[in-house]
């Protein structure tokens, strides 16, 4: 059955002035941001990179004066603020749109099904109302307690050319420097191809079976990355079960994305035999030992197409993750690359901005392509921050510490900006330094970022920036 239709379920007229609009996008990597309502809200040139990083369903739309934010809304004034909320994302995704007309300012909640409970109001105090309002939806979504890990991760120095060698090298060299994580998890690079997970990558020269064991043996957890809603046109999943991917109308697969020099596909959710599949494939991991898995470009699970049971998109990912957690029993999630408010409840922590990078903005990318979701410690400074309510909805993962200085371009501020964001968003906290390149003032300055005290958990944004954060973002970048 086919996606249900756009709905417009309600539109609210306010008064014509200056507002400022607090927005947040659909997934990790989204913009998220304060900005004035008069700006342009950027829409990025291709439909690809919108599917990859944004909403492909309900995208920015790249015009002056209208913009889309996902789930919430706060339009901003001197006085106080008008805030909407969706207060549950169990079958639908809730879309503000904002719109400055003539003499007045029109906000419209589009919903891609019957709407779930949203409130609409002014109020003088936003950030407090915020607040409640981001608790009472984690507490109609069941979102766990939060579990603080300090995690080091492959990506942000290995990248795909990581091996077996040289992971636990990291592993051992963080146990004889009594580095305190909890977790080490082996990111992109393991696998012969993207859906293929069981079968070995021969440049990786090592066996992700046997890795566990040799981790534990260092005393920490052994975690994985594992992208497991989609998979490669190439992927013997995908020649063995081309009738499990998602179909447009016209029968043709779903294209979610294009990296890894490939299109890639989505796995159909509705499906009972593609549940079935991801339970086991969990479950063998692990069997294998893994105890923390990052599941990554979950965006793909839920992209309009046509499906099976008149489930929703929402309703079709939230089985796919569910199904993935059966089999993973008791391990931590970490969602990533993942619609925000419709994954609430069945993760552990959620990737809330786009990757970092140890340089701070590629401009030329946000210019000429209009994408924002691009790696950059600028995009992950300001994401960040302007969703500074969700920990309330799981454990928020800022992105990685990068600690060192040699092959990285960060100035000493900007590492030290890295450093307190960390401390003031960091649910999670992880790292990614190849652990050799540091110098004896980069191992303190790793060392601090990993120190999670108990005082940490979940506090309200006033105690921990000592301000309210609107006025952080007088910072013009
Ligand atoms: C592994 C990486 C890391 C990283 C994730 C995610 O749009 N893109 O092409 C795109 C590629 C990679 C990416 C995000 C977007 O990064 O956030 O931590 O796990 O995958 O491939």
């Amino acid at each position: 059955m086919q996606d249900r239709l756009t709905t417009q379920t309600h539109t609210w007229i306010l008064p014509a002035q200056p507002y400022q609009i607090l927005l947040n996008g659909y997934q990790s990597w989204s913009d998220a941001d304060l900005r004035d309502l008069s700006d342009v809200q950027q829409r990025p040139i291709l439909d690809e990179l919108v599917k990859q990083g944004y909403d492909i369903q309900f995208p920015p739309s790249g015009e002056k004066g209208i913009w889309r934010s996902h789930h919430l809304i706060a339009l901003i004034t001197e006085s106080g603020a008008y805030v909407g909320f969706a207060l549950s994302a169990k079958t639908s995704v809730s879309c503000w749109e904002a719109r400055i007309e003539a003499e007045k300012v029109t906000v419209t909640l589009l919903t891609d099904g019957p709407p779930e409970e949203v409130v609409f109001e002014w109020t003088d105090a936003p950030i407090e109302r915020i607040e409640e309002l981001s608790r009472q939806f984690a507490h109609n979504m069941q979102a766990p307690q939060w579990k603080p890990v300090r995690v080091w991760c492959s990506w942000y120095s290995y990248y795909r050319n990581i091996t077996e060698h040289d992971f636990l090298e990291n592993a051992r060299l963080a146990r004889e420097l009594s580095l305190p994580f909890d977790c080490f998890q082996l990111d992109d690079g393991y696998q012969n191809d993207l859906g293929d997970w069981l079968e070995k990558r021969p440049s990786f020269q090592g066996d992700v079976a046997r890795i566990p064991a040799q981790i534990e043996a260092l005393g920490f957890k052994a975690g994985l990355w594992i992208a497991p809603f989609i998979a490669s046109p190439t992927s013997q999943l995908f020649r063995d079960h081309p009738d499990w991917f998602l179909k447009d109308e016209k029968g043709q697969p779903v294209v979610a994305g294009d990296n890894w020099d490939n299109d890639y596909y989505a796995l159909d959710l509705s499906q009972q035999e593609v549940l079935d599949w991801l339970e086991e494939l969990a479950c063998t991991f692990k069997s294998h030992g893994y105890t923390y898995f990052k599941l990554d470009f979950l965006f793909a699970g839920a992209l309009p197409g046509v499906r099976r049971g008149g489930l929703s998109r929402t309703e079709a990912y939230r089985k796919g993750l569910e199904a993935f957690k059966r089999g993973a029993g008791d391990a931590f999630i970490l969602g990533c690359g993942a619609p925000l408010a419709q994954s609430v409840g069945l993760v552990d922590a959620m990737r809330i901005g786009p990757d970092v990078a140890p340089v701070w903005d590629d401009g030329s990318r946000r210019r000429w392509v209009k994408d924002g979701s691009h790696p950059s410690l600028k995009g992950t400074l300001q994401t960040c921050l302007s969703r500074f309510y969700q920990y309330h909805w799981y454990m928020p993962d800022p992105d990685v510490m990068i600690a060192r200085q040699k092959l990285s371009l960060l100035s000493d501020m900007e590492r030290e900006a890295l450093l307190r964001l960390l401390q003031v968003c960091g649910g999670l906290l992880a790292s990614s330094d190849p652990l050799m390149l540091l110098e004896k003032q980069d191992l303190d300055v790793l060392r601090t970022s990993l120190d999670f005290q108990p005082r940490d958990l979940p506090r309200t944004l006033q105690e921990r920036f000592g301000v309210a954060p609107t006025h952080y973002h007088t910072v013009t970048f």
